[in-house]
């Protein structure tokens, strides 16, 4: 089999490079990274190096490079198969799609007024009303996961899935910025806070040494 090979941006503020690296984390797969720092001179050469889209995560399977993160979560999932990546039945395996999927293109105002920044705590920000309807919406969704009672464990659909990748950005930044939730979310924020792969790039997060200004918000 071809060697797995992901590229990320850092890991304290590249949201999108955790969701696709706790997706193949958890998954139990092996595979080597390389990180292009973002924001220095030199990080819109190097990403294009790898991506004529600029961004990161970028997967290489061998030759192949299949880039953005839910095309390389479901290259992931066709690929290997033996990994759990949706959850097992059809109908919940739609809604952890459909969630995931919302996730990807939505949510414009949360993202930016409130930075993926894992080391950073007890950040406080005046949202915008957009952003407090990004938060209604987002705390819904979570709950109608949740509803769903699924088991196999305290995670969205149960067992640790894709869509739990997907949202653990917001677990972060709910966590930094203080944004409370009931318990039952709580219960869940904490199982994906405390995840094997999150604990581990948390404790890499804290050893990185770049700091981005823009991406400092909050007092
Ligand atoms: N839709 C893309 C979004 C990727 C993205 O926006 N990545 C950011 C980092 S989290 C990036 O590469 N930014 C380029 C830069 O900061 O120069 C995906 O799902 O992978």
């Amino acid at each position: 089999m071809p060697e797995l090979k992901l590229i990320i941006g850092n890991r304290n503020y590249s949201s999108w490079s955790l969701r696709a690296w706790l997706a193949m984390r958890q998954a139990g797969l092996e595979f080597r990274e390389e990180m292009v720092p973002l924001d220095l001179p030199d990080t819109r050469q190097r990403l294009r190096e790898h991506s004529d889209a600029g961004r990161v995560p970028v997967l290489y399977h061998g030759e192949l490079k299949i880039w953005d993160t839910l095309a390389i979560v479901e290259y992931l999932a066709e690929t290997f198969p033996d990994r759990h990546w949706w959850p097992e039945n059809a109908a919940d395996r739609a809604m952890a799609r459909s969630v995931s999927a919302e996730m990807h293109s939505g949510f414009a105002a949360l993202r930016s007024e409130i930075p993926m920044n894992i080391r950073a705590t007890n950040r406080k920000v005046d949202l915008s009303p957009a952003a407090e309807v990004d938060i209604e919406r987002i705390l819904a969704l979570w709950q109608s996961c949740l509803d769903r009672n699924i088991a196999g464990g305290p995670f969205l659909f149960g067992e640790f899935c894709a869509a739990d990748a997907m949202f653990a950005p917001l677990v972060s930044r709910f966590h930094t910025y203080g944004i409370d939730l009931n318990d039952r979310l709580q219960s869940w924020s904490d199982a994906v806070w405390t995840s094997e792969g999150m604990v581990w790039w948390r404790d890499a997060s804290d050893q990185e040494s770049w700091t981005i200004p823009g991406e400092e918000v909050g007092i």
